[in-house]
Order: structure tokens, then C-alpha cells, then sequence
């Protein structure tokens, strides 16, 4: 059995739990009260637990995969590896200092007093840019630190940066881009492994899907040729005969960006009624 260990109640409880039903796995009762759920279609195991845990909970074997943010991924430090980016619960970890404050360069954070839940990020982070500070290590509420002249200036996660703005900071330097990471522990026996590369396998046709879209449009026949080096296709588009003489109905797969960045290009060569549908599973 492979054993998964998620955030019981947070910001990654959903898109974790969303992914495994992407999976198509479901599991035996969405009771998250209960600390264990067993999944009916697969050889697993949930545990539900606090993030900040989840990494110790791999590295002593309790569960053999998790689901972190890289951010406490990182802080842990426990022997374990990324297995796979989900690239889901982006944020950033950035300092942040007093409004008013004049700001020319990262230099001018030498020898600061710098509040934080993540100071050991915040030590590698700046010793990696050569810049001495002063850590003061605090578990909550870092925002308000500058204001109670705690410190000079805060570490913390920034996503939108309106908790900064309303406790009179703004964001000054970005030191590293976090997303939820699946975490594994060290030296799997054989047949948890095989359980999950057979999960790796489900979420990298999830994630192949997500990035991309159906796409059907029509054509007039001699627009096909511009058409298709505009769309490439997973091997090439495939080409159906319209009733309407002269004309072709023209399907294939492009990415999201793609699909904004060519929208004009196929306009121009003269597509008429462009779908995209979304796309559930994406196999080879
Ligand atoms: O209870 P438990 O310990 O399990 O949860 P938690 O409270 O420690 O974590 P939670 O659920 O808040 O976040 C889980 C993970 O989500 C984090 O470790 C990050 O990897 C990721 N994440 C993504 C965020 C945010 N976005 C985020 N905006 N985590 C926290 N925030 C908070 C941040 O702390 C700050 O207070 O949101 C505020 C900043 O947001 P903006 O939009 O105002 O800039
Ligand atoms: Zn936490």
C-alpha cells in the first residue's frame, strides 16, 4: 500500500484532494474529521494532517509520499526528495519593509533585523546574495513586527501582497517561488514504488491535459496548409470534408498560450467557427 500524507485543512486540502480525483481516485468517506481515508480504486492510504509535519511524517517512513508547499518543503529540511511539481498554491517568499522607506537595492538590507516563520530559508536565501541580517525567528502574525519595532522588515509569503500594503509594508525583494510539491521518502520498497509511478503516471497525463485544449475550427480548403503550420498538433491535425464544398473541418490539440498567441494568425488565414474544449486526460 502506498501511504499519502495531505494538509487536513488549508490552502492545499482541496487542489490535493482535487488531484487525486483528477487521478480518478476516489476515496471510501470524504470525512475529513477522521485522521485516515483508504481509496476504493487504489492502493492508497491518506493521512490528514498539519503541512508543517507532513515533511517529518515522509522522512520517518510514516507515509511514504506527501503533499507540501516547497516552502515548508525547504524550512523542514528533512531527507526527502521532490518527486514531482504540481504547480498548484503558488506563492512567493519575499521581504517586505516600511512604506515610507527608501529601497535602491538589496544591499540596503545589510545588517537589518529581519522578522520570520522561515528563517532558515531566509539564512540560505540571503547568504547566497552576500547580504548579512539579523534573524528574528516568530511563528505568527510577522506582518505586524515592524510596527511594534520588533524589526526592521518581515519574511514571509506574499500572494497577492494586500497583507503587506494593509500592515504599511510593500515587497522589496522576491527570494524564492513556491508551489505545492509531492514529496517522497528515501529508499521505497519495490512495490510501493511501483504504486507510485503508476500515480506519477496519472498525474503527468493530468497535467499534460490541463495545459492543453481541443481545438475545432472550419476552413476554406486552401487556407489548410497556413492553418495547420499555425497549429501543429499532436502528430497532425486531423482534416474532415464539410458538406459546404471547398471547406474543411480542421481538429487538433494546442497549448493555452498558443492558442491566445495564434487566435489572430488563424483569424487572418480565415478559420470560422473556432471550439476549444477542455481536454480530461491526456494518456501518451
Ligand atoms: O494549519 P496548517 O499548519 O496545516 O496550515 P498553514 O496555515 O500553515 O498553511 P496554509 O493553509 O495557510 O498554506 C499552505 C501553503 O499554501 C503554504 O505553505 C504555501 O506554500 C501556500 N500558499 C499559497 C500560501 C499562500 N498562497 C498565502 N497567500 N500560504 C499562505 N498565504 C498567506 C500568507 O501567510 C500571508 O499571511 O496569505 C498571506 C499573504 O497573502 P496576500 O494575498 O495578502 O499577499
Ligand atoms: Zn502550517
Amino acid at each position: 500500500m502506498l501511504t499519502l500524507a495531505i494538509q487536513k485543512s488549508g490552502r492545499l486540502t482541496d487542489k490535493s484532494m482535487n488531484l487525486l480525483g483528477e487521478c480518478g481516485i476516489s476515496i471510501q468517506d470524504g470525512d475529513r474529521a477522521k485522521l485516515k481515508a483508504k481509496a476504493k480504486n487504489f492502493d492508497l492510504e491518506i493521512l490528514f494532517m498539519r503541512d508543517d509535519d507532513i515533511p517529518e511524517c515522509v522522512s520517518d517512513e510514516i507515509a511514504d509520499i506527501g503533499i507540501v508547499g516547497e516552502n515548508v518543503y525547504l524550512e523542514k529540511d528533512r531527507d526527502i526528495n521532490i518527486v514531482k511539481r504540481l504547480g498548484f498554491s503558488q506563492c512567493r517568499l519575499s521581504i517586505g519593509i516600511p512604506k515610507e522607506q527608501k529601497y535602491n537595492g538589496i544591499e540596503d538590507l545589510q545588517g537589518i533585523t529581519v522578522a520570520t516563520s522561515y528563517p532558515k530559508i531566509l539564512r540560505n536565501e540571503m547568504e547566497k546574495r552576500d547580504v548579512e541580517i539579523e534573524i528574528h525567528e516568530i511563528s505568527g502574525s510577522v506582518e505586524i513586527a515592524p510596527s511594534i519595532e520588533l524589526a526592521d522588515a518581515v519574511f514571509d509569503i506574499v500572494s497577492t501582497g494586500s497583507t503587506l500594503r494593509s500592515n504599511g509594508l510593500k515587497e522589496v525583494e522576491t527570494l524564492l517561488e513556491s508551489e505545492a510539491v509531492l514529496v517522497g521518502r528515501k529508499n521505497m520498497p519495490e512495490n510501493v514504488q511501483d504504486l507510485l509511478e503508476d500515480l506519477l503516471f496519472r498525474i503527468d497525463s493530468v497535467q499534460r491535459a490541463n495545459k492543453r485544449k481541443y481545438i475545432l475550427l472550419n476552413a476554406p480548403n486552401d487556407s489548410i496548409d497556413e492553418i495547420c503550420d499555425i497549429l501543429p498538433g499532436i502528430k497532425s491535425p486531423t482534416i474532415i470534408p464539410l458538406k459546404k464544398d471547398g471547406w474543411s473541418s480542421i481538429h487538433s490539440v494546442i497549448s493555452e498560450d498558443d492558442f491566445w498567441n495564434n487566435i489572430k494568425a488563424l483569424e487572418d488565414a480565415g478559420a470560422e467557427g473556432v471550439l476549444t474544449f477542455p481536454i480530461e486526460k491526456m494518456i501518451l
